[in-house]
């Protein structure tokens, strides 16, 4: 059997992890968090394909090109994730696995952070646990699609 890919999705802003906030963020740059993910899949039996962008449209257009070809998502939907019915849209057609994974605890902060379009469309959400937080998703992604 092959390898199955789990698409790991980054949203607006995520490049700027481990340059600014490190009090909200920590100090793991994305790369890192590409480095934690690549080793963590291979550890559990996953393939990975690693995005970033700051654009709405792409990071929909990147979740409909997962249909037939990824066997889950991690998504960090970034700032859209509480504005963006069009990516919550998105996410229920495509009808994958799916993992919502914020860096920090979105339910400790601001008000208008407490709410997500996103988990609606999400069959479980991480949030809190810093970029660890990514290697859970993984490991728990495993047990989904694996049934580990
Ligand atoms: O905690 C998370 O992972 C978030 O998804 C991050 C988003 C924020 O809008 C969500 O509410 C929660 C922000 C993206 C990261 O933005 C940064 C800005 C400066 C420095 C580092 C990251």
């Amino acid at each position: 059997m092959a390898t199955p890919l789990i698409a790991i999705l980054n949203g607006p802003n995520l490049n700027l992890l481990g340059t600014r906030q490190p009090e909200v963020y920590g100090r793991a740059t994305l790369d890192d968090v590409e480095a934690l993910c690549a080793e963590t899949a291979e550890q559990v039996g996953l393939a990975i394909d690693f995005r970033q962008t700051n654009g709405e449209g792409e990071l929909i257009s990147w979740v409909q090109e997962c249909r037939g070809k990824a066997a889950g998502i991690i998504i960090n939907p970034g700032g859209y994730t509480h504005t963006s019915i069009a990516l919550m849209d998105a996410l229920l057609a495509v009808d994958l696995p799916t993992i919502e994974l914020h860096v920090s605890n979105i339910h400790r902060r601001e008000e208008f952070r407490h709410h997500s379009y996103v988990s609606r469309a999400a069959t479980g959400v991480i949030c809190g646990l810093g970029v660890r937080g990514y290697a859970v998703a993984l490991v728990a992604m495993a047990d989904l699609i694996l049934g580990e």
